[in-house]
């Protein structure tokens, strides 16, 4: 394994049964979770601080700074809900962990809820992933069997109890305010915001929310030290995280490294492009991150680096693309995915998102006129800073990126009255 590779929370994946507690223990495991029981709980949040750990799920918002906005003098109870609904194009890095390694979310979720006080926390994970839930109630079930869990943890005098959800599958319930809807019965539709979660959450009360990796980070923090996570990665970004590389690559798969890696020492990892071709353009977060070319395959994989490029770092779901993709085919099924996934409670994302298919659709058939991209980006415009939540605003970064990069592509559709691309080429929209 190369040496850029930080395997912390992927350390343990080739491991056999390594999902289990038996396995998990072997290396260490819930020794973080006796040591933080011996500390107080703004010592834990100040760790977190010190790390610099900022939220995997796609915001890059300080874990620890949002832990200590939890006001301790409210009189509700706190909770803790995990982000388990990976639902982002491209994101593959929550679930694989949640299989491999489930006991370090549930170790990282006890810290965590210690930390802020709660004496409840919710994992919240995507009703579809059957296998996911079974594996991730199996594990608390094993953490509670294991006094992990329960009433007065290790003697501490400390409670917690943990309940494992599963969500009914719309990808708005990623939106943390959305998940919250849905967790207590409602349709999942984004709340306004403030009061962020942090302030009135679950229930109207003080409620983290929290992504699987960034949770999963926390034990590690506790054990090997806030200066040992903060001396990796880059200035503002600090520690490692899991990169997860799709798409037209010879090894595609998790591969955790420091913040500030590139795209170009990634493929490498992953043994390089598919023999014969080279990249034409990449997610660096998903889709819902602008589009990035083969000019930026130098750019730090950090929150400033890729900002600084046009795009954002988002959930580190790198989709490499070579030569033989249409863009903008690519581009629609992309689109098609967020009209069928807005959650209609606002006219801009309900409506906009419609109407960018059905341009996009007649201009990959090659049905479509040269002002069709200037109304496609009006389109854009008038979404973007104008839904009510992320879902609309990511609906627009595919096209208007790749109008950017690709204007071109989209033009060849109109004189060759089609894609003219072999589809039997390329394997990415297959
Ligand atoms: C208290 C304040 N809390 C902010 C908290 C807030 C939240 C966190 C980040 O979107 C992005 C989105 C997707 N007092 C606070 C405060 N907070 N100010 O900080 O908040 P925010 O609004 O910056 O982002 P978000 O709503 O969490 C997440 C992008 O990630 N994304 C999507 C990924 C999708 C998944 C999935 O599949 N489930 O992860 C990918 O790029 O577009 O921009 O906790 O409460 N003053
Ligand atoms: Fe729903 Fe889209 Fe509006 Fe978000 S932007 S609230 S997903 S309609």
């Amino acid at each position: 394994m190369s040496d850029t590779l930080t395997p912390v929370l992927t350390a343990s994946w080739g491991d056999e049964r390594s999902w289990t507690l038996q396995a998990y223990e072997d290396r260490g495991g819930y020794g973080a979770l006796k040591k933080a029981l011996r500390q107080q709980p703004d010592e834990i949040i100040e760790q977190v601080k010190d790390s610099g750990l900022r939220g995997r799920g796609g915001a890059g918002f300080p874990t620890g700074m949002k832990w200590g906005f939890i006001p301790q003098d409210n009189p509700n109870p706190k909770y803790l809900v995990v982000n388990a609904d990976e639902s982002e194009p491209g994101t593959c890095k929550d679930i694989p962990l949640m299989m491999a390694n489930p006991h370090v979310l549930v170790e990282g979720v006890i810290i965590s809820s210690f930390a802020i006080r709660a004496n409840t926390a919710f994992i919240y994970i995507r009703g579809e992933v059957l296998h996911v839930v079974r594996r991730v109630q199996k594990a608390v079930k094993e953490a509670y069997l294991a006094g992990h869990l329960g009433k007065d943890i290790h003697g501490s005098g400390y409670d917690l109890d943990v309940v494992v959800h599963a969500g009914a599958g719309a990808y708005i319930c990623g939106e943390e305010t959305a998940l919250l809807e849905g967790l207590e019965g409602r349709r999942g539709q984004p709340r306004l915001r403030p009061p962020f979660p942090a302030v009135a959450g679950l229930y109207a009360s003080p409620t983290v929310i929290n992504n699987v990796e960034s949770i999963a980070s926390v034990p590690a923090i506790i054990d090997h030290g806030a200066d040992w996570f903060a001396s990796m990665g880059t200035e503002k970004s600090k520690g490692h995280g899991i990169f997860s590389l799709s798409g037209h690559v010879k090894n595609p798969g998790q591969f955790e490294a420091p913040l500030g890696i590139t795209l170009r020492e990634l493929i490498d990892l992953a043994g390089g492009m598919r023999e014969g071709h080279e990249l034409k353009f990449w997610t660096p977060g998903g889709s819902s991150t602008p589009l990035l070319t083969e000019e930026h395959l130098d750019v730090p994989l950090d929150f400033e680096g890729v900002g600084a490029a046009g795009s954002m770092l988002g959930t580190r779901a790198l989709q490499v693309f070579d030569e033989t993709t249409c863009v903008v085919r690519a581009v629609l099924r992309w689109t098609e995915f967020y009209k069928h996934e807005s959650c209609g409670k606002c006219t801009p994302c309900r409506e906009g998102t419609w109407w960018l298919v059905q341009t996009l659709a007649r201009l990959e058939r090659g049905e479509g006129q040269e002002s069709d991209l200037d109304l496609l980006l009006d389109q854009c415009d008038n979404i973007l800073g104008r839904s009510f939540c992320a879902l609309g605003d990511g609906a627009t970064s595919p096209i208007s990126s790749s109008i950017k990069y690709f204007r071109d592509e989209y033009l060849a559709h109109l004189t060759h009255g089609g894609c003219p691309f072999d589809p039997a080429a390329s394997t990415a929209f297959a």
